[in-house]
């Protein structure tokens, strides 16, 4: 039997309410709704260390799941930087919301414990990525937008990429600021905005987005080419792949960002295969802990936890399905 109706509306109203509550613990949200994202620790740009070049001098601390954490594992891994930066990969505990070390780090066995031996103020969280000095038992950055250019700058063989040559810096700096708001933290501003407006506010300024690279794509000519022109990918390359990886594994079904499939945008569906295929690249990929990490702990957004099946991550970084005759290129 259908339970009756003023039973259904206080359990919808009392659900709502604890969303909202819930929600919260997520992050901040504007009086209008809109996400936004908390400020961090350890977020200017430091001085090049003096022993940059010394042998496992550095740390670079990662999760697998984390997009923030994978542009920095990406340029880490681009410029060959394994020689004298170690990684370490936290793992969610999702029951205390905070990251743990598998094996104790620097005595520490949460992230938590190394950011406050740092000296982080005690308010903020504690985020990967974050980059840690071996001398100075302490963390250097933790705010991923700088910690790339850090390790762009960081001493490397001479055949490693430089990822922000001084020709295109322009062109870099410009996508970097519209990717890094419209589209890397405009999937969290789709999943985590508490009203309808926000969330449609959001969903158009990351399509239009998505839709700007591809037409800029498209206006390089032959397919083949980079976000910035030029024979290299860039940081601007960098910073758009974690999103874009994630997208029909996590950010579709999950945050709602799924009004144009990928695939209708044909040169950035083969912009993220090229991508993928660059060496080192796919070594940072786990489909299958990204979708554990994110349906089963973003608790007020998929309270069941059931982790949905999607698809295989292969048939994403190939070639676009065949056009049906007299469908549209774009
Ligand atoms: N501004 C930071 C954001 C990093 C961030 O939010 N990382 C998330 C994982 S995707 C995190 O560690 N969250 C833990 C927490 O908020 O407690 C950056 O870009 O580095």
């Amino acid at each position: 039997m259908a339970p009756p109706a003023t039973l259904v509306r206080t359990a919808r109203q009392l659900w709502q309410c604890q969303w909202r509550l819930l929600m919260g613990g997520l992050g901040p949200a504007d009086n209008q709704g809109r996400y936004r994202r908390p400020a961090g620790a350890f977020t200017s740009l430091p001085p090049l260390p003096q022993d940059a070049a010394d042998p496992g001098g550095h740390v670079l601390i990662v999760g697998r799941s984390c997009p923030w954490a994978h542009r920095a594992w990406l340029t880490w891994s681009l410029r060959g930087l394994a020689s004298t930066i170690d990684t370490v990969v936290v793992d969610p505990d999702p029951a205390a919301g905070r990251w743990r070390f598998e094996t104790p780090f620097e005595g520490c066995h949460t992230l938590i414990d190394l950011y406050r031996r740092s000296g982080a103020d005690p308010r903020t969280r504690a985020t990967v990525p974050a980059l840690y000095s071996r001398s100075q038992k302490q963390i250097l950055v933790s705010e991923s937008a700088r910690l790339i250019e850090l390790l762009n700058a960081w001493p490397a063989a001479p055949r490693a990429p430089d990822l922000a040559p001084p020709d295109d810096l322009a062109a870099i700096s410009v996508w970097r600021e519209r990717l890094q708001g419209d589209v890397n933290d405009g999937v969290y501003r789709c999943g985590f905005a508490r009203t309808q407006a926000a969330y449609d506010e959001a969903e158009a300024a990351l399509f239009d987005a998505l839709e700007a690279v591809e037409a800029s794509l498209v206006a390089q000519g032959e397919s083949g080419g980079w976000l910035c022109g030029g024979a290299h990918p860039s940081l601007a390359d960098v910073v758009l792949f974690p999103t874009l990886i994630r997208m029909e594994l996590v950010y579709a079904p999950l945050f709602g960002c799924s009004r144009r499939p990928l695939w209708q945008l044909p040169r950035l569906w083969d912009w993220r295969r090229r991508f993928h295929a660059l060496e080192g690249v796919a070594a940072t990929c786990f489909p299958t802990a990204w979708r554990r990490d994110y349906f089963g702990a973003l608790f007020p957004l998929h309270p069941s936890g059931i982790v949905p099946a999607g698809p295989d991550l292969a048939t994403l970084v190939g070639s676009p399905p065949p056009a049906a005759p007299g469908a549209p290129t774009r």
